[in-house]
């Protein structure tokens, strides 16, 4: 992905009401146009003063940390990791109209995983044994489908680790709607999955494993 500084806010990919009923549009603005904006104004604000690692892309940042300055290396990994996490997730849904799982990609979850209502029940489990925040995801490891969660703004993105799913925990995803019920949030979630992208991804991450 050529993405790197300045980093702008772009679109997302549907409009605010597009995951209606099951992500409502109020938090879909907060979410991208509040948090995700501060997360890319936070990074632009590091890199202006570290004009050196401007021209690194943002996944470069992520996964060559430990060649910056110690100073500077929990500051990016959170803010850039918070850029990459929220694109992530947000490319990672579709109008549930369009959401609609194709058989190669449960074909491809079922060599890995029992069948796929197992699969979804997995994901679910993670999702809701994240303490506090942070995310749950799929992905290839190297060349093994896993599913596996993170704090914070961490990000499992690594020579042989390549994400497929995520879905955002953070109260903030989900609080206007759904309260505290984070399970019910992700069974929501379950029906804007855009299942192309993660098709897309998955075929990428077998290229590159
Ligand atoms: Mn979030």
């Amino acid at each position: 992905m050529n993405y790197h500084y300045p980093f702008i806010n772009t679109p997302l990919p549907y409009s605010y009401d597009a995951l209606e009923p099951y992500i409502d549009q109020k938090t879909m603005h907060l979410h991208h146009d509040r948090h995700l904006q501060t997360y890319i104004d936070n990074l632009n604000a590091l890199l202006k003063e570290n004009p050196q690692y401007q021209t690194w892309s943002l996944e470069e940042l992520l996964y060559r940390w430990q060649e910056l300055p110690p100073s500077l290396q929990i500051p990016i990994r959170r803010q850039a990791g918070g850029v990459y996490n929220h694109r992530f997730f947000f490319d990672g849904m579709t109008p549930p109209e369009k959401s609609l799982i194709n058989l190669s990609v449960v074909r491809e979850i079922e060599k890995y995983f029992p069948d796929f209502h197992d699969f979804s029940e997995r994901l679910k489990q993670a999702a809701l044994s994240v303490f506090g925040s942070g995310y749950a995801w799929v992905v290839l490891d190297h060349g093994d489908l896993k599913i596996m969660t993170t704090a914070n703004q961490d990000t499992p993105i690594g020579e042989n680790l390549h994400p497929i799913l995520n879905v955002d925990v953070w109260e903030h995803a989900y609080y206007l709607k759904h309260y505290n019920l984070r399970g019910d949030y992700f069974d929501d979630w379950l029906y804007v999955i855009n299942w192309d992208a993660a098709k897309q991804r998955f075929l990428e991450a077998v290229k590159n494993a």
